[in-house]
C-alpha cells in the first residue's frame, strides 16, 4: 500500500493542508518519514516553476499521485457552477492548465471545491448542468493527454453538489467519460455515508483516489474511524492507487504526519504474507 500527504506548492488559507512553508524542506521530512508521494495542492499552474519541482521530487524520490485545485476556489473563487460564464470559463481553462505538468509526472487532477456551490438565484439543476458541461470540457482535454480526473463527494457544510458515492457515480454517468471517477474522503465520508466500507465497494473501479482524516479532521489514529477496516476493504477491491493524508496540522503538522503514516502501517492488510 503506497501513502502520500497532501503539500501546498502554493501559499494558501485552507488550514489542512498538511505542510505550509519550506517547501524543499518539507518534501526531504516527508521522504524521510516513509511517504511514497506527495498531492501537490497547486492555485495557479502559471505562477509554478515545473522544471525546479520536477527537479525536487526527483531528489527525493517522491511520485505525484494527484494535483489539488481546492486553492481556486478558497482564494479566487473560481468555480464550474458561477452564474457568470467567465467565471465557469476560468474553471475549466483552469483544470487544463494543469494538465501538462499531470501528464508529466502521472498525477490525477482532483476535482473538489472546484466545483463550486448552488449559488442565490441558481436552481440545483442549473448548477448541476452547468457542472456537467464543464467535466465533459475537462474530461476530454484530459483524455487526450492521459489524465484521469477524480471528483470528490465533500460533506452538506461545504457544498450542496455531491455529497456521497451514489450521487458520484450518477453524476459520472451523466458526464459519460471513462476517465472521470472518484476521491473519496474519510473525513466527509464519516459524515455523509451511512457505511464507509460499504461506500468504498459501491464506488468499485470508479474509485481514482483515497484520502484520509480521522472523524476530527485530525490524523489517522487521533478519532475514531477504524482505518483497519477500510484498508482492508480497500484491498478486497483491488484499489491500487494511493492512500494520501490531508489532516489538519494537530499538534503540529511534522507531528501528525508521523503519527498518521505510523497508524495507517500498523492496520494495513499485509499483502505480502502467503
Ligand atoms: C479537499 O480534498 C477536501 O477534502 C475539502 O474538504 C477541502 O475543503
Ligand atoms: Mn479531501
Amino acid at each position: 500500500m503506497r501513502f502520500s500527504i497532501v503539500l501546498s506548492a502554493q501559499p494558501t488559507r485552507f488550514d489542512a493542508v498538511a505542510f505550509r512553508g519550506d517547501f524543499e524542506r518539507n518534501l526531504a521530512r516527508i521522504a524521510a518519514m516513509g511517504y511514497d508521494g506527495v498531492e501537490l495542492a497547486i492555485r495557479d499552474p502559471a505562477q509554478m516553476d515545473y522544471p525546479a519541482l520536477r527537479a525536487l521530487l526527483d531528489q527525493y524520490g517522491l511520485a505525484v499521485p494527484a494535483i489539488g485545485t481546492g486553492q481556486a476556489w478558497g482564494e479566487e473563487r473560481l468555480s464550474f457552477t458561477d452564474p457568470d460564464p467567465a467565471v465557469r470559463r476560468a474553471a475549466v481553462e483552469r483544470v487544463r492548465a494543469h494538465l501538462p505538468f499531470a501528464a508529466q509526472v502521472g498525477a490525477q487532477i482532483v476535482i473538489g471545491l472546484l466545483r463550486g456551490v448552488v449559488q442565490p438565484g441558481v436552481t440545483h439543476k442549473q448548477a448541476t448542468a452547468w457542472m456537467v458541461d464543464a467535466l465533459q470540457e475537462c474530461t476530454r482535454a484530459a483524455a487526450a493527454v492521459g489524465v484521469r480526473l477524480c471528483l470528490e463527494p465533500l460533506n452538506r457544510y461545504e457544498t450542496d453538489l455531491i455529497h456521497t458515492v451514489a450521487e458520484g457515480l450518477e453524476l459520472i454517468e451523466r458526464v459519460g467519460a471513462d476517465n472521470l471517477g472518484l476521491l473519496l474522503d474519510t473525513f466527509h465520508m464519516n459524515i455523509e455515508e451511512a457505511d464507509m466500507a460499504a461506500a468504498i465497494r459501491e464506488a468499485g473501479d470508479r474509485l481514482f483516489h483515497f484520502h484520509v482524516a480521522d472523524s476530527n479532521r485530525r490524523y489517522p489514529g487521533a478519532g475514531h474511524i477504524d482505518f483497519g477496516r477500510l484498508l482492508g476493504t480497500l484491498a478486497e477491491v483491488g484499489y491500487e492507487g494511493f492512500v494520501s493524508g490531508e489532516f489538519l496540522p494537530w499538534p503540529d503538522a511534522e507531528t501528525a504526519a508521523e503519527r498518521a503514516i505510523a497508524h495507517l502501517r500498523s492496520v494495513a492488510p499485509r499483502l505480502d504474507l502467503p
